[in-house]
């Protein structure tokens, strides 16, 4: 409260988040919840869009007409989701344009998993079994992020990567339980995505930079490590259905935690791909900003024909 018994701005925003209500783009808040929600926001944004190379590199290669639709529309969808968080970042007070930029000169980042390569076509259910699944199980809170635009877009994007899971898990179900040849290939798949899967939570908790006061301000509303286990809890049945072994051998239910007990992460590999020295971080990069310039054109055109609608040259507006 003020001298006057007012309350001030940041007691008004403590009680909404507190409370479990949204902060809206209009509403005040402290300059640093919303430059670390920009971060998150932004990383979650570019992980979408790079993460549309390994599993685009397929399209061309699938092997029916079938998987081949299924993942055009999973791919395209992942542009989608993009959209939508770039439209949030937005209402924070910085552009798309600010975003790439910062994307495109390594000044921000996007999520490690996105830095291996698909090397078979097995690994296409592997994204969709196991990477889908682990941003679902990270995704699904924070449907309830105080932020009101960033868990709205999180509801959507929830809805469409719950489908993009059950594609993968159909696609190795069909290769773990075809030839012996495929059946391998799955498995190789899953060998090779696990552990880098483990990774997409982010470091352990003793190390998570932000996780703390995440938290507190409820954008996160469970910790790296306490999501990591949901989600290995829940692979386990799951790789039993599909007939197909996750690679730990240190994998096992623990019945006094009620939780699976696994093995160690490679935490040095992590901090290797998040500088910059994954096995595919600088294909990626360069990828995206040649796609950014093929696509100037297309940028200005329709800039061009937006301002002609509204009955304005396009070097007017541009003024
Ligand atoms: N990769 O203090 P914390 C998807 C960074 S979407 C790279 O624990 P925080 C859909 C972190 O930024 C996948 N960097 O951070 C799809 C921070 O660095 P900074 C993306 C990572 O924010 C599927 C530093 O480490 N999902 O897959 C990673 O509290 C299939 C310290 O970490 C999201 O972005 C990492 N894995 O927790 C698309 C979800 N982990 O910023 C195509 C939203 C951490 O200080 C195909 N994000 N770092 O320079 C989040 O939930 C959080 O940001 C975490 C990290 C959990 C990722």
């Amino acid at each position: 409260m003020d001298a006057t018994g007012t309350e001030t701005l940041s007691e008004q925003f403590q009680r909404t988040v507190e409370a479990d209500q949204r902060v809206e783009p209009r509403d005040w808040m402290p300059d640093a919840y919303r430059s670390s929600l920009v971060r998150q926001i932004a990383q979650h944004a570019h992980s979408e869009v790079i993460g549309m190379q390994p599993e685009g590199s397929w399209i061309t290669r699938a092997p029916s007409l079938r998987r081949k639709a299924i993942l055009m529309a999973k791919v395209q969808d992942e542009a989608g989701h993009g959209l939508y968080l770039y439209a949030a970042a937005e209402t924070l007070g910085v552009s798309r344009q600010e975003l790439l930029d910062m994307l495109h000169g390594g000044r921000q980042k996007y999520s490690t998993i996105f830095n291996y390569p698909a090397v078979t076509w097995a690994d296409v259910g592997a994204i969709g079994w196991l990477v889908d699944g682990a941003a679902i199980t990270n995704q699904i809170p924070l449907c309830r992020c105080s932020y009101g635009p960033y868990a709205r877009a999180m509801t959507r994007v929830c809805r469409e990567e719950s489908f993009h899971q059950r594609q993968g898990f159909e696609l190795l179900h069909t290769l773990s339980h075809g030839t012996a040849a495929q059946r391998a290939m799955a498995q190789d798949a899953v060998n090779r995505w696990w552990w880098p899967t483990l990774m997409m939570f982010g470091p352990p908790d003793g190390d998570s930079a932000h996780g703390v006061q995440s938290m507190a301000w409820r954008i996160k509303r469970h910790s790296n490590d306490e999501l990591r286990q949901r989600f290995v809890d829940m692979c386990v049945p799951q790789a039993g259905v599909l007939g197909l072994t996750l690679p730990d051998p240190e994998l096992r239910w623990n019945p006094e935690r009620g939780h699976h007990d696994f093995g160690a992460i490679d935490w040095d590999e992590f901090r290797a791909v998040v500088r910059g020295d994954g096995l595919c971080n600088r294909q990626r990069i360069a990828h995206r900003v040649a796609a950014h310039e093929e696509g100037r054109w297309v940028r200005e055109a329709a800039l061009a024909h937006a301002e002609k609608r509204r009955g304005r040259p396009s070097g007017e507006a541009a003024a």
